[in-house]
């Protein structure tokens, strides 16, 4: 059953409900807050636990971490340390500039085509794309994931949405003007396998909206493919995003090969875990205004 939106925005769930939801057994659950302190479950009136949206995100991303292969109290830690968009305050009349950050996720319940290229006018109407990148379409879409975790929309709802966010960025990026002569170069796309894009394209619109000259090479590109294109382009630098835990070890390699031919950065949540390579930070659009500012007093 498709749950309303008040199901998730203000979730709070059971010990059985939270082991469903994560996959994580409710032993372990225990156990993850008793030695990491991971959560802080609230108690019921019979002094059962009760776990909130925070309490599900941290475990599944610490549920992902244990499954590549990391310990759990590396694993904790890195849950605790690293802030990711659902952490991140909004700042004040983000909803009345852009609408409210859950209109993607009502939009993914209802298949309102109208509705959701309306609230798509109403955050890119606005001149500063930083802001909606930041402010609006990023938590946004951190929202409909957790929706779609939680069993709130379907696999189908999320998917009409963020094909619409795509081709939404797309014609964004396409109506630029071209970057002027000499003007800094930056190559961004995923590693092999890795095929959420829409944070390393909103980061392109905001890169190139700033006169940055970007080949944007999407999703999924075999390490051969980056090493044989850096090579030919000589950018000034390089862009890998990595969204998921999983693509750890094709974004390891891609940095190690292509680090040789020009200096790699990285943006996604979990940008953190890549030793050779630097983040960019959690902000995309924050990010992309630094590199071309960085890009330019290094020219
Ligand atoms: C849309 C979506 C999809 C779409 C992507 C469509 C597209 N063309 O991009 C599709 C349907 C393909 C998809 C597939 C899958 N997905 Co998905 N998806 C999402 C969703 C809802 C949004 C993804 C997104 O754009 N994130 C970008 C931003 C919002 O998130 P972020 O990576 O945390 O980045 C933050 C910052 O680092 C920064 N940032 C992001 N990018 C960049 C780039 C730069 C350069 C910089 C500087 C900063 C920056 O902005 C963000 C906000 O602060 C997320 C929810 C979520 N929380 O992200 C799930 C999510 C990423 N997906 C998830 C999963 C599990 C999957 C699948 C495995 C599902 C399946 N069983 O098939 C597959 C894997 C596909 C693959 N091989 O990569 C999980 C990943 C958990 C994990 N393992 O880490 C998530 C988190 C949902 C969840 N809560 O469980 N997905």
């Amino acid at each position: 059953m498709v749950c309303p939106l008040r199901c998730y925005r203000r979730g709070v769930y059971t010990a059985g409900r939270t082991a469903e939801l994560t996959g994580v057994p409710r032993e372990t659950l225990r156990k993850w807050e008793q030695r990491y302190g991971v959560v802080r479950p609230a108690r019921s009136e019979g002094n059962y636990r009760l776990y909130d949206d925070d309490a599900v995100r941290r475990l599944s991303v610490m549920r992902d971490l244990v499954d590549a292969g990391w310990s759990p109290r590396e694993a904790a830690r890195h849950v605790l340390e690293e802030p990711t968009a659902s952490a991140v305050a909004l700042p004040d009349g983000t909803e009345a500039a852009f609408g409210p950050v859950d209109e993607l996720t009502a939009c993914a319940n209802d298949f309102d085509l109208v509705r959701l290229e309306q609230a798509l006018d109403k955050a890119f109407a606005q001149d500063d794309l930083r802001a909606v990148v930041d402010d609006w379409l990023m938590p946004s879409l951190v929202r409909l994931g957790e929706a779609w975790q939680q069993g709130a929309v379907t696999v189908a709802g999320e998917h009409f949405v963020s094909a619409a966010v795509l081709r939404r960025l797309s014609q964004t990026f396409e109506h630029l003007p071209h970057a002027p002569s000499g003007a800094p170069h930056v190559m961004v796309g995923l590693a092999r396998g890795s095929r959420h894009e829409l944070g390393v394209m909103a980061f392109s619109v905001v890169l190139r909206s700033r006169g940055v000259r970007v080949t944007y090479l999407g999703a999924d590109l075999p390490v051969e493919a980056w090493v044989d294109t850096a090579r030919a382009l000589r950018p000034d630098a390089v862009v890998l995003g990595v969204p998921t835990v999983e693509d750890l070890p094709a974004v390891r390699e891609a940095v190690g090969a292509i680090a040789r031919i020009a200096p790699v950065l990285l943006g996604g949540a979990h940008q953190g875990r890549v030793p050779q390579a630097e983040g960019l930070g959690h902000r995309a659009g924050e990010a992309a205004l630094a590199l071309r500012d960085r890009l330019v007093a290094t020219s």
